[in-house]
């Protein structure tokens, strides 16, 4: 691909922000306190907005509801467009009351699969108002322990409750069930693996898809033929991007495993996903516990953008060639080229061009807005993990 076809592409390339990601966050051990966090859901789309302001390419902000839960969801809408972003995927939260000890919709007790799925519709009222796309599930439900439920009863259970949720989506609204292995249930998850979510949204409709969260898989598991596969199948329907050393630990994309990134942004490119008609939602979903949180969000937009240039830098004329006269090395080689170009002064130029600062990270440090906002956000309660 030549360099004005990488920039166009990049050009569409954007990457949705968590709106948790401003808030205060941390282990189960300790939640560091930074000074100047957002302490309500407008404050967090303003910090978002800065991350888009210095990248050009972060132009949504996700909500978590009920942690972003506001009076009124079309004045929170005309605030992001006033910042210059928009409101995108809504992730419902039926991980923390203490009724869902047991699980959310695939719990034992009815009347707590009906309070589970009545909150479910609910986050499609807000879509209806904040003028989202996308309905993002993940469950925590699971067990701990063998014998604990009846497995095979807790998938009727899950297929039940996705079924009413997707019944009540708009024409151009999309239910996007998100997987993952372990944590916090340790015996079984509901929703465990890709093929389990893949399932039950090919059972469900063109209108469900599944999400690939980076951290959600085992250790040594290869994500790129997920990503493949998915692509194939129509069925990708977003990524949550963050990087993990050994569980989910939602660290900055592209900082423990670069090359994975790079792996899994090839398939995207031969799988046309960067195309925006193939609806592939591009999202962060990452924590910054000691790191500064807006900086921590640009440096990752910045190492999505980077992966993908390579990505895209691979010549897959030539690599067709060699793979079809069956030249292993020249195969490789083919992809180790792009992967070992450094795409970084020629993102510097895509910026000066888009009227950017080629440099996102002193750009912004150069701004005041951090020392701002630690001047100004004083009083009230900073945004965490909570409503
Ligand atoms: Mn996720």
């Amino acid at each position: 691909m030549n360099i004005d076809s990488i920039t166009s592409t990049l050009l569409q390339l954007d990457v949705e922000l968590p709106s948790w990601a401003f808030g205060n966050s941390g282990t189960r051990f300790k939640v560091f306190a930074q000074p100047g966090v957002p302490r309500t859901p407008y404050e967090k789309i303003d910090d978002a907005a800065q991350v888009h302001r210095y990248t050009g390419s972060a132009p949504s902000v996700a909500l978590h509801i009920p942690w972003d839960k506001v009076e009124d969801y079309a004045e929170l809408r005309r605030h992001a467009e006033q910042r210059g972003v928009r409101l995108g995927t809504i992730n419902a939260n039926v991980f923390q009351d203490d009724d869902y000890r047991l699980g959310s919709v695939t719990n034992p007790d009815p009347l707590i699969r009906k309070k589970a799925v009545a909150h479910l519709l609910d986050c499609i009222d807000v879509m209806d108002q904040t003028g989202s796309r996308d309905l993002k599930l993940w469950f925590s439900d699971g067990t701990n322990y063998p014998g604990q439920d009846n497995i095979r009863a807790r998938q009727d259970r899950l297929a039940e409750a996705l079924h009413a949720v997707y019944a009540r989506l708009g024409d151009d609204q999309r239910l996007i069930l998100e997987y993952k292995l372990f944590e916090p249930a340790f015996y079984t998850m509901d929703v465990p693996d890709w093929g389990t979510s893949f399932a039950h949204c090919l059972e469900l409709g063109e209108r469900a898809k599944v999400c690939v969260d980076t951290g959600h898989h085992a250790p040594g598991t290869n994500i790129e033929f997920i990503v493949a596969f998915l692509l194939r199948a129509g069925k990708l329907g977003a990524f949550d991007f963050n990087s993990r050393f050994y569980a989910d630990d939602d660290l900055m994309v592209g900082s423990a495993d670069p090359f994975q990134l790079f792996r899994i942004l090839h398939e995207v490119s031969q799988g046309d996903g960067f195309d925006p008609r193939t609806e592939v939602a591009f999202m962060l979903d990452q924590c910054h516990n000691i790191e500064p949180k807006i900086p921590g969000q640009i440096r990752s937009v910045m190492n999505v953008q980077e992966a993908a240039a390579k990505a895209l830098l691979v010549d897959t004329d030539a690599l067709q060639r060699m793979q079809n006269a069956g030249d292993v090395l020249g195969a490789n080689a083919v992809l180790m080229d792009a992967y070992n170009t450094d795409v970084r002064p020629m993102l510097a130029e895509h910026r000066r061009n888009l009227g950017l600062d080629p440099d996102p990270m002193a750009a912004y440090a150069a701004s005041g807005y951090a020392q701002q906002i630690v001047a100004e956000r004083v009083g009230g309660s900073p945004a965490g993990w909570g409503a």
